[in-house]
């Protein structure tokens, strides 16, 4: 299996995140990716490939244009006005207020634009969001053109962002470009399948009302766990989509004997939805020692769960999410993948 990963990742390296009232090291760091590089190389993977240069394009169909003028700008205009720190979204459109109206201040801006405050934007943000957009695009291309499976090393990672909005150390949500780039190729049906621990609210989103593509995600339960505002089993679609989101909420303290069970069923579902090309969000937080998580896997667990993707015999994308017990980060990451090669 070929692996795209693009160094600009590296300008994208906030010092800040907001966690539990403190500024702590963020968790989703550069060298998150130095273990997985390392991790492929121990285990004979191929060479890993630049990606080429992004396509714009299905970025902007996908997403709002305020949204991306946003993100190509913000930086400029917090720096314009005067701000001496990071960009961290302080104040939000709540509930009875208005979302139709985006302010001209870059700190009402950044609010407007953000789902959470945790997550920093920095001089090369937009950069590394785009090469790592084009990871995606490059991994799928090599899919749609032959290779039974592609590895994006995306960083940062894209399932919590939507549309029109960043958060969840997300900006760009390369998955959903990846099943989008499948169906633009023919595949008539398409299925995402999110494996990392956060439900991933921003490709439920962007898929929630279509009929072609199918979304699945296993995750902590939002009464319990970031993002909290989205992710219960009840949420199966809307409207063409109706009964194409499926969702598993677990509970703190969930082990592999549950968690293999949900991903049975969600493959199960995805083999009856009738995927032509399955997209994988592969986050490895659901590991028992990730840092912001609560599921109990181990590490040959993620191996088993790649040889259990794999049955699904679909020509497939995985795209790197989150993981933050940095040192496992590769070998759980990598597990996913020898277990897909080797079922
Ligand atoms: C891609 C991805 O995995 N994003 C996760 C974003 C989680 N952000 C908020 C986490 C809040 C957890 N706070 C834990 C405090 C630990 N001391
Ligand atoms: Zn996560």
């Amino acid at each position: 299996m070929r692996t795209f990963h693009s160094e600009t990742h590296r300008l994208h390296f906030p010092q800040a995140e907001l966690s539990g009232g403190q500024f702590v090291t963020p968790y989703e760091r550069p060298s998150r990716v130095e273990y997985v590089l390392n991790r492929l190389a121990e285990r004979g993977f191929p060479k890993v490939e630049a990606p080429g240069a992004v396509d714009v394009a299905p970025i902007r169909a996908m997403c709002d244009a305020g949204y991306l003028e946003f993100l190509e700008t913000a930086w400029e205009q917090w720096k314009a006005e005067g701000m001496e720190g990071e960009i961290i979204a302080a104040s939000f459109p709540a509930r009875r207020m208005q979302i139709a109206r985006p302010p001209r201040n870059i700190d009402g801006k950044a609010g407007y634009y953000a789902l959470a405050s945790e997550t920093a934007i920095t001089r090369g943000t937009w950069e590394a969001a785009q090469g790592s957009a084009a990871c995606a695009q490059a991994a799928t291309r090599a899919v749609i053109g032959g290779d039974r499976a592609a590895f994006a090393l995306c960083r940062p990672p894209g399932h919590h962002a939507t549309a029109d909005m960043y958060g969840g150390y997300c900006f760009i949500n390369n998955a959903a470009l990846a099943a989008d780039q499948f169906r633009a190729s023919g595949a008539a049906k398409v299925a995402v399948l999110d494996i990392d621990f956060h439900h991933g609210n921003g490709t439920q989103d962007i898929l929630y009302d279509r009929g072609d593509v199918f979304f699945a995600s296993l995750h902590g339960a939002p009464e319990d766990a970031f993002p909290y505002f989205l992710g219960y089993a009840d949420e199966t679609g809307t409207g063409a989509g109706e009964g194409a989101t499926a969702n598993y909420p677990m509970a703190p303290g969930t082990a592999y004997d549950l968690w293999s069970g949900a991903l049975d069923d969600a493959l199960a579902r995805i083999r009856a939805f009738g995927a032509e090309a399955l997209v994988v969000s592969l986050g490895v937080d659901a590991y028992k020692d990730d840092p912001i998580s609560f599921f109990k896997l181990d590490s040959p667990d993620f191996m088993d769960a790649g040889r259990r993707i794999a049955t699904l015999n679909l020509p497939t994308v995985f795209c790197m999410e989150g993981g933050y017990a940095i040192e496992a980060v590769g070998v759980n990451a990598v597990n996913v993948l020898e277990g897909f090669e080797g079922a």
